[in-house]
């Protein structure tokens, strides 16, 4: 039987696996992390806490290496945050977009198939999907038109967790997470590229911060808490597909006016729109639904917008006065 005292995560090494990571560590798990092989090494997020994770090699791209790992450590909860994440750079790489963020789910489902189906499961679905929305505000029925080939693996990844949930009776659940940001957010995404382009000009680094579309709009919440309703839907009696969002929606500009006054600067002195950041189809405007969450696994944002970029901004300041 595997431990349900015993987890796996695959994207350990990102923003959300440090903070899944954590989460599971002070809730008493023994945490699995698996780390795909490269020439340095890159446990920043994780440093804190590695002497008390298992880490394993593996990737997504292979499956040999997922039915090892979960031969050998059994884990009674799977959590599938491994994926090309970035949306721009899908367009530069479909394939292997498709490849790590599509395909990669079905390996991973496969193998638990093969080895332990009573497992649990957990995809890491996205707000990508909504794309060009149908309705606003959206919600677990609401239907998916995706604007990118990221958003096009995802839909991919979140259909082929419902079909081994209702195929093999698997206890394989999909998250719907809205944009959620954190001080460890990966420094291409637009929040932590104003929040440490702010840190760079303050500190007289950088005189610009050279943007894309600043019209856009994010539903944004605290990632450090986002990975609370993850763990919540495996503990679920049966699993399900839910939405995680703040409920609220901000644009770009608004995220620049925030993050630059946080650092007594003004915004428009310092960003220029650079069209090399726009992409070739836009999500305008996303804006989550979470009251099944709320309602189900008792789940709320607490972190309001504003909270988030200066919490941010101040790390970012913080972090290259250190340096
Ligand atoms: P990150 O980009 O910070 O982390 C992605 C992780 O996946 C990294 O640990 C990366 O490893 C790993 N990875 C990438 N390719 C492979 C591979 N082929 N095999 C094994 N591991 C791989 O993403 P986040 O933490 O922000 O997001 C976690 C998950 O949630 C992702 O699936 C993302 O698409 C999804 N998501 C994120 C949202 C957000 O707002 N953050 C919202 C909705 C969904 P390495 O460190 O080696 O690159
Ligand atoms: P997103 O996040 O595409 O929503 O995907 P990102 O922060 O990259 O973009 C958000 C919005 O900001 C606009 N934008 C810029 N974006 C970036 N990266 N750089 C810029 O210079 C810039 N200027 C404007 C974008 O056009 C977009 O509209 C994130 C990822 O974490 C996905 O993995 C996840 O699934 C979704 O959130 C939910």
């Amino acid at each position: 039987m595997p431990s349900t005292r015993r987890a796996l995560i695959t994207g350990v090494t990102g923003q959300d696996g440090s903070y899944l990571a954590e989460l599971l560590l002070s809730q008493g798990y023994e945490v699995i992390g698996m780390v795909r092989r490269s020439s340095t090494v890159n446990f920043e997020r994780i440093a804190h806490i590695q002497d008390r994770i298992r880490l394993v090699p593996g990737d997504v791209l292979d499956e040999v290496s997922l039915l090892e790992i979960l031969r050998e450590h059994r884990p009674g909860e799977v959590y599938n945050l491994a994926a090309q994440s970035f949306v721009q750079t899908s367009w530069r790489q479909p394939v292997f977009t498709g490849e790590a963020t599509a395909l990669g789910v079905t390996r991973i489902l496969d193998a638990i198939r093969l080895t332990d189906p009573e497992s649990r499961f957990y995809q890491a679905s996205s707000s990508e999907m909504f794309g060009r929305v149908r309705e606003t505000p959206q919600n677990e029925l609401t239907s998916f038109y995706p604007r990118s080939p990221y958003g096009v693996a995802k839909v991919y990844g979140h259909w082929i967790t419902v079909n081994y949930r209702e195929s093999y009776g698997m206890h394989a659940s999909s998250g719907i997470l809205f944009n959620h940001e954190s001080p460890r957010r990966g420094l291409e995404f637009v929040t932590r590229k104003v929040t440490h382009g702010v840190a760079k000009i303050k500190a007289g680094l950088e005189t610009e911060l050279r943007l894309g579309n600043l019209e856009s709009k994010r539903d944004w919440g605290y990632a450090g808490e986002y990975v609370k309703a993850m763990w919540t839907m495996l503990q679920q009696d049966e699993p399900d597909d839910y939405v995680v969002a703040t409920g609220e929606t901000h644009s770009v500009r608004e995220l620049c006016e925030i993050a630059f006054d946080r650092a007594g600067l003004d915004w428009e002195a310092h960003v220029v729109v650079d069209e090399q950041f726009l992409r070739p189809a836009e999500v305008d405007l996303l804006v989550g639904d979470a009251s099944k969450a709320r309602a189900k696994l008792g789940w709320k944002a607490e972190v309001g917008f504003a909270e988030l970029v200066q919490m941010m901004v101040d790390a970012d300041i913080d972090l290259l006065r250190r340096q």
